[in-house]
């Protein structure tokens, strides 16, 4: 049979699950990284954390005694998700931007029991494996798994037109956003939402900085070992030459900005490789390599107005630490 030139964008991989695929276009990770280590305040986007060693790194940061965001969240979907049902009049179909490993949701796949899962992730390695797996365990749900940019996935293909859609965005992902750009992020996750959808979202609470620096410079080094991965990771794929035993992580909370920072610093000139040419940073050059923005209850909540969503609950733990906010489009 003749091969057929006309890209393939959904497969029915098992029964209850369709892949659909928005060809997120590839960036050029060498232009991106020679722009924002040029800058005049060099950076790094913090995506260059999640290789393979970087993935594995974050998960058992979540596991150190300082890092409490992943299990005071994790704490709260537990305690609440038959609540959030009730509030939410048993929601059928749970969207994820960014969905990773599909691990956080199927709590609330055991909860709710909804007839679809949505979850959009930008690799397609991840995204297929995670989404199999999820498949064969809960054979009522039906996953449309959706390969995309999450702020490519508001022109969602028609087959997935379903309104009224949870959208779930754990973690505290959203305070790595920009302030400015938060509040487009939010209007998208509401428009992928749709008319009588709903929001389900994780937010870092501020605190006194001791408690924030510590969950940020773990003693054990993961904290450490997972920003410097950025720089193993561009080596591998760029051939950077970064001199890693000369460079430090340093994380603070910045109280005036209420974010927490990462950077790398270099200890040592270090002559980097971009490509045909080379960069120079001097010794004591910082690379900023992320933001996380910590926020009150009221202050999120009023993100969320400001964004066109109508507040429906806020959970938080005995402690204050994390706060995990209900939404109504
Ligand atoms: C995944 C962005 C929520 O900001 O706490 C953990 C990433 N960085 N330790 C966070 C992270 C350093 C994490 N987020």
């Amino acid at each position: 049979m003749k091969h057929q030139h006309t890209p393939l964008n959904h497969q029915q991989l098992c029964p209850n699950l369709t892949f659909y695929d928005l060809y997120p276009p590839a960036t050029d990770m060498l232009a991106e990284v020679s722009q924002s280590l040029s800058a005049p305040a060099p950076s790094l986007h913090p995506k260059y954390f999640y290789d393979e060693a970087g993935s594995a790194l974050f998960d058992r940061i979540t596991r150190t005694p300082e890092y409490y965001p992943t299990r005071t969240e994790t704490s709260l979907l537990t305690a609440y998700a038959e609540e959030i049902r009730a509030r939410l009049n048993q929601p059928q179909t749970i969207a994820e931007p960014g969905a990773g490993s599909c691990e956080k949701v199927r709590l609330l796949l055991d909860a709710w029991q909804p007839r679809h899962y949505m979850p959009l992730e930008i690799s397609r390695e991840c995204l297929l494996g995670a989404s199999r797996q999820l498949a064969q365990d809960f054979p009522d749900v039906h996953i449309s798994a959706v390969c995309a940019d999450y702020c490519q996935a508001m022109a969602m293909p028609q087959a997935l037109a379903q309104p009224g859609r949870v959208v779930f965005f754990p973690g505290s992902t959203i305070g790595n956003f920009e302030p400015a750009a938060r509040g487009e992020f939010l209007k998208g996750l509401r428009t992928l939402a749709g008319p009588g959808g709903a929001l389900l979202i994780g937010a870092d609470l501020q605190k006194p900085d001791t408690r924030l620096n510590a969950a940020y410079n773990d003693a054990e080094g993961l904290t450490a070992a997972f920003n410097m991965n950025a720089l193993h990771h561009l080596n591998r794929e760029l051939g950077c030459q970064f001199d890693t035993d000369n460079m430090q992580h340093v994380a603070f909370y910045n109280t005036a900005r209420q974010r927490i920072e990462m950077h790398l610093e270099c200890l040592s000139d270090q002559h980097i490789h971009l490509g045909e040419r080379t960069l120079t940073l001097k010794s004591g050059t910082r690379i900023h390599t992320e933001n996380s923005y910590k926020f009150t209850v009221e202050s999120f909540s009023a993100e969320l107005v400001a964004a066109g969503f109508t507040p429906l609950s806020c959970w938080t733990d005995p402690q204050n630490l994390f706060s995990l906010h209900l939404a109504q489009v």
